[in-house]
């Protein structure tokens, strides 16, 4: 039966310094994100039909899901999920800016980049304990800014995440300890803007 595996990082350890640390990527990919793929697979060992759907698909499905599984996919497929778009919207040295119809939406629902990375830094500095501020596009294609507890997927409201910012201690405690709001400041320095552009013009 197909495993889910933990995606390779598409860019080195070091390559998000000064602003997120070697250590702390190395420990996050290697060590977090491969527990959440393992504990995954573990869930899913007795139930091959489930094996065989997408991540995306087991997370938007969430509440038809077998209730012995259901909790362990919310959790662990969340957590698969949700680090492999953090990889991949992250990246050293990229435009500073979205453009084109990204940059015209957010202008129109926040007015700017600058009202855009309040509202998410404010979500994701006001989540207690752990979990993700996101920007997310709806249904009706409108864009939003919140934040969920834990690993819990915009996709299971059906949202598709564009971009997210994990606010959990293990994604930022080695270098800034108690200061997330540091650590947010800092984590749009490696936003990859052309990856979260390409994900708001997918279809
Ligand atoms: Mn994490």
């Amino acid at each position: 039966m197909p495993e889910f595996t933990l995606p390779a990082l598409p860019y080195a350890y070091e390559a998000l310094e000064p602003h997120i640390d070697t250590l702390t990527m190395q420990i996050h990919h290697d060590k977090h994100h491969q527990a959440y793929v393992n504990n995954l697979n573990a869930a899913l060992k007795d139930h091959p039909d489930l094996q065989n759907r997408t991540i995306d698909e087991l997370l938007r499905d969430l509440t038809t899901l077998p209730e012995a599984v259901r909790t362990a996919v919310r959790n662990n497929g969340g957590g698969h999920h949700n680090h492999t778009l953090f990889w991949e919207i992250m990246r050293p040295g990229g435009p500073k800016a979205p453009g084109g119809a990204l940059a015209e939406a957010i202008t129109g629902v926040f007015g700017g980049v600058e009202g855009l990375i309040k509202q998410v830094n404010d979500a994701g500095a006001k989540r207690f304990g752990s979990g993700w501020a996101w920007l997310v596009k709806d249904q009706s294609g409108n864009l939003l800014v919140y934040s969920t507890a834990n690993q819990d997927s915009p996709l299971t409201d059906r949202h598709v995440p564009l971009l997210g910012v994990d606010v959990w201690e293990h994604a930022y405690y080695l270098k800034y300890r108690n200061m997330r709001g540091d650590y947010l400041a800092a984590w749009w320095n490696v936003l990859n803007w052309d990856e979260v552009a390409r994900r708001f013009s997918a279809k």
